[in-house]
């Protein structure tokens, strides 16, 4: 029988091996994916467990909150409060950031996460996911406040989710390439499945909302009309379309056989840079793809150069397949000069 690697013996080989992994980080992403198991265990019950539908309160996005929103931010935030790994907490599920509690003690790592991301797909059984990012507390820092989120995902310790779908699986980084870990039910624990995960330089398979098409600018629908043109148009080849409206599920597809994903600007909110967020969904998806050799931008710049300026600040996304995210943002900036 195949002896499979746990996520805590992979840890702490690669700290032994590689010491890029702090002993503190190394229990942060323990706990995380405590947290998830606990999360895919709620999310499996389905009807069998009043777990559906809407909580009947909406969160700071003004979006209605489904039950799994919340039971899943509560279950983040009580697995990771008490450790000892950690200062601070941000959600997309709360408006201001949680401190953790004087009565445990507190740590050098800031996380951040959507706790249930793609939640309209709950009721419908399409896989979601929980989507988490690592900072450090700035050195010398006195307490912790918002402003000490607002860094660019570059400065990022640790990025991954947890797809919730056929099977229960953890896509972690650390910096050092993109490994897979999937749920051993039987066991209990979550066990290596994939390591230096890489995205195909080229693709042709895209994923976007078409419905809205005609909101987008200039620049969006010349790469999308290229892509429905085919073979015949100046692109030479078919595309194929896809479109899960789970980022979580979008991206685990092309980490795992490429493509590109993208949720542009559109006039419809011309004020909104877009509908993602930048902290806790764009940033941590950014990362897993640019260490598995892709490319994440915001159609303009590199997404993890971008200095936050507000917690729940929204971006435009592409990303995915490197010559696909490098052809649009191309488009993008010769439609500026
Ligand atoms: P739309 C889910 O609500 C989400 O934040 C992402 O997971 C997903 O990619 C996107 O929104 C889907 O948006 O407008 O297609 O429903």
């Amino acid at each position: 029988m195949t002896r499979r690697v746990s996520l805590t013996q992979y840890l702490i080989e690669q700290q032994r091996q590689h010491g890029h992994i702090p002993q503190e980080l190394r229990l942060l992403i323990e706990v995380v994916a405590r947290a998830c198991k606990r999360i895919a265990i709620s999310v499996n019950k389905g009807a069998l467990g009043d777990v559906l539908g809407t909580a009947g309160s909406e969160n700071v996005q003004g979006e209605v909150q489904k039950k799994l929103d919340i039971i899943a931010n509560e279950v983040l935030i009580e697995a990771n409060e008490w450790g000892g790994h950690l200062a601070a907490m941000a959600s997309e599920e709360m408006e201001g950031i949680y401190l953790v509690p004087n009565r445990f003690p507190q740590g050098e790592y800031l996380l951040m996460f959507d706790p249930l991301d793609g939640s309209s797909n709950i009721d419908v059984n399409v896989s979601i996911g929980t989507i988490f990012s690592v900072l450090k507390k700035p050195e010398g820092a006195k307490g912790v406040s918002e402003d000490d989120f607002l860094q660019p995902g570059s400065q990022q310790a640790a990025a991954g989710y947890c797809v919730y779908g056929p099977q229960t699986t953890l896509v972690l980084t650390v910096g050092d390439g993109v490994t897979m870990f999937t749920l051993d039910r039987e066991q209990g624990s979550f066990v290596l499945t994939t390591e230096s995960v890489s995205i195909p330089e080229d693709t042709k398979e895209f994923a976007i909302n078409m419905s809205n098409m005609r909101h987008w600018d200039e620049p969006m629908k010349r790469y999308i009309d290229e892509c429905l043109a085919g073979k015949e148009g100046p692109r030479g080849k078919d595309f194929n379309m896809r479109w899960i409206a789970s980022m979580v599920a979008d991206v685990h597809r092309i980490l795992t056989r490429g493509g590109v994903f993208m949720y542009p600007w559109d006039k419809r909110e011309p004020n909104k840079a877009g509908k993602l967020r930048l902290m806790y969904e764009a940033n941590p998806m950014a990362f897993l793809v640019e260490q598995a050799g892709g490319a994440a931008t915001n159609a303009h710049q590199r997404i993890m150069d971008l200095t936050p300026t507000q917690l729940h600040e929204r971006v435009s996304v592409v990303l995915g397949s490197k010559n696909e995210v490098e052809r649009i943002t191309a488009y993008h900036l010769d439609a500026k000069s």
